[in-house]
């Protein structure tokens, strides 16, 4: 082990696992991460010499790079995702499964020299400030640069991990891109493997992941680590890991209240997470904790508190631009790593959404020229529809005070949301935990670029965890209803949709920062302020209850965002029997009686609707 002083590793079980990993693999190298400034730039420099970064443009992009991946390992492979829990039912019918010993023996086969050539990199890493009760130490071994450099954005890592985890237990990470070097072999640009396998055994706390080099796949502490092996861990020790941006709204008065907001992938956290409210609401502060994961726990005082285990943002470029994330542009205007998006004539980065008018040529994510026209004849991207930044939060100029907070922050309100173009009104407060707990459970969205497959299909993506919820959902459901139970002050749940489309196929709701509006509400019915009208589904502003200044909407518009229509309710019930029937055996009995209570409600909605057209025909 080249850089190893002597006490570098007093970890036994770390060293251990270390000789068994580079038996198993046989790297050419082996490397400790120290988590250095002039370590980062060392690695960052030998992939611009390798080919696998672009130095930025300095004057436009300080301390920035560009990768381009290969155009096969761009998102996500939920289809490769395995959930590796003894019992295959615990898994349960949301995750893929395999047998531990046999998908083991599987990883064996493929893992064997699987590094050859490669530096086999060990990057300790804490997830939450180091030293924090509420933190967690991981460590990955990877055979990517690409993925330490991500890694010391995304986590905290290097030798201060070390240091605090001594010789205690850790999260076992183990990552390769699975592209072996023989012997003068000139490598590739983003080494990959067509074979990709990402798996999780949650009763040992391992991850082990192959073939891909991109985002999720590879930073295990993002989503392996923080959701599936995260939830795992919260179910039995009594608290929450979720795909949650964490906010803190301070009213005009001065009052501050932090909220936890769930929205499946590429359908609006860190937009959210950083929203700058309109001119018209400029009394209004929106301060940041986190864009994508929050780890939620009871606190003394019998509310829930929420940390954002990561230190950086892997945010979707595409419809970033100063109009509608100037707080995001701005954090990312240095010492940022992208992913796929395209490189302009100056050294700078450009995707479809930064600025109305395309610069007049570009290279594209994929290393083609490309100009506008190009774009419009072939309908080629200049960037990927999931090209992403990698960026220092504390880069961000609206990051709150206490996003390093080791207690966390108390959250006033949960907000769950998805990518509806019908059915889900702009704006829902459930009736209770529960009720909160059944529409979060039964969200629909359609789906992203974020994952390989198709695009826009609607399907059930409950608490925007489907891809993420280490276990059986059923059981996710009942430790959430328990968790209300075990708090004095539960927040108030409410669901969202900024994506209602009109009968032309346009967004009826401006959306970004007008999503002040919305949040304004909802501190007002969390302290009591605002007025609701009842609903089927529960309860909704009135057009006079929300603020419209400065923003053009007629109460027939805000109708229409707002409508609970009863026939697609139905259909939406149905697809909520798919979910509820999948689920059955492990489901809260609360639940059905929910689903059935809804229903109805609607069915007297129907009563009282015929009983009306009757007395007006008499
Ligand atoms: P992950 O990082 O994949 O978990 O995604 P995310 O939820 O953080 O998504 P993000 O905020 O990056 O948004 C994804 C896309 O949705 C971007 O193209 C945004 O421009 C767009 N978007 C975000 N907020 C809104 C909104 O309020 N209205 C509309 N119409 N689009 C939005
Ligand atoms: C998501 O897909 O929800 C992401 C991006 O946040 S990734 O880290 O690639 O999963
Ligand atoms: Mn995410």
């Amino acid at each position: 082990m080249q850089n190893l002083k002597n006490d570098a590793l007093k970890n036994v079980e770390l060293n251990r696992w270390i000789q068994e990993v580079s038996d198993l693999t046989q790297p050419a190298k082996i490397y400790i991460c120290d988590g250095s400034q002039e370590e980062y730039d060392r690695l960052c420099n030998e992939m611009v010499t390798s080919g696998l970064l672009t130095k930025l443009n300095p004057n436009k992009r300080p301390g920035s790079f560009l990768a381009l991946s290969d155009p096969s390992d761009v998102a996500r492979v939920e289809d490769c995702t395995f959930i590796c829990s003894k019992e295959k039912n615990d898994a349960g019918p949301n995750n893929n499964w395999m047998d531990p010993s046999e998908m083991k023996t599987k990883l064996n086969g493929l893992m064997k020299g699987c590094m050859k050539g490669r530096t086999m990199y060990v990057i300790p890493f804490s997830m939450g400030p180091i030293g924090s009760p509420i933190s967690q130490i991981g460590v990955e071994i990877t055979d990517s640069p690409y993925v330490v450099i991500n890694m010391r954005i995304m986590t905290r890592i290097g030798s201060k991990v070390l240091d605090i985890l001594g010789n205690n237990s850790f999260v076992h990470c183990l990552h390769s891109v699975g592209a072996p070097l023989e012997v003068g072999q000139k490598d590739m640009k983003w080494p990959c493997n067509k074979t990709k396998y990402i798996t999780h055994f949650p009763e040992t706390k391992e991850i082990i992941s192959f073939g891909s080099g991109y985002g999720g796949n590879a930073l295990l502490g993002k989503k392996c680590f923080a959701l599936r092996i995260g939830s795992n861990m919260g179910k039995t020790e009594g608290w929450l890991a979720e795909h949650m941006l964490i906010l803190g709204a301070e009213s005009p008065k001065g009052e501050k209240t932090y909220v936890a907001a769930a929205f499946p992938s590429a359908c609006g956290k860190t937009n959210f997470a950083m929203l700058i409210p309109p001119p018209a609401m400029n009394d209004w502060k929106i301060t940041t904790i986190g864009d994508d994961i929050a780890w939620i726990k009871p606190g003394k005082d019998g509310r829930l508190y929420a940390i954002n285990p990561e230190a950086g943002y892997f945010g979707v470029a595409p419809g970033t631009s100063l109009k509608t994330n100037k707080n995001a542009i701005l954090t990312i205007a240095k010492n940022t790593i992208f992913t796929n998006v395209a490189l302009t004539e100056d050294g700078d980065v450009w995707w479809e959404g930064l600025t109305d008018t395309p610069p007049e040529k570009l290279i594209d994510w994929q290393g083609q020229f490309w100009t506008p026209e190009i774009a419009k004849e072939t309908g080629r991207k200049a960037a990927h529809p999931n090209s992403r930044f990698t960026a220092p939060a504390s880069q961000c100029p609206s990051v709150d005070s206490n996003w390093e907070n080791p207690e966390g922050v108390p959250i006033g309100a949960f907000i769950f949301g998805g990518r509806r173009a019908t059915t889900i009104p702009l704006v829902t407060e459930t009736k209770d935990w529960d009720n909160g707990v059944y529409w979060a459970a039964t969200i629909g969205s359609e789906t992203t670029a974020a994952a390989v497959g198709a695009v826009g299909q609607v399907r059930r993506d409950p608490f925007a965890m489907l891809p993420f919820c280490g276990y059986h959902m059923g059981d996710y459901f009942a430790h959430w209803m328990d968790m209300g139970k075990k708090v004095s002050h539960p927040p108030k749940i409410f669901g969202v949709n900024w994506f209602r489309k009109d009968a032309a196929g346009k967004f009826m709701w401006a959306g970004y920062g007008e999503n002040m509006r919305v949040l304004e509400w909802i501190i007002g019915r969390v302290n009591g302020t605002a007025k609701a009208a009842e609903t089927e589904i529960g309860f909704a502003p009135h057009f006079a209850d929300m603020n419209w200044n400065g923003l053009p909407m007629t109460e027939a518009q805000f109708k229409e965002l707002s409508k609970v229509d009863a026939a697609e309710w139905n259909s939406e019930l149905k697809l909520q029997d798919e979910l509820i029937e999948k689920l059955k055996d492990r489901l809260p009995k609360k639940f059905l009686e929910i689903r059935k209570s809804i229903q109805t409600r609607f069915e007297s909605r129907g009563a009282a609707s015929k009983s009306s057209l009757m007395s007006m025909s008499l």
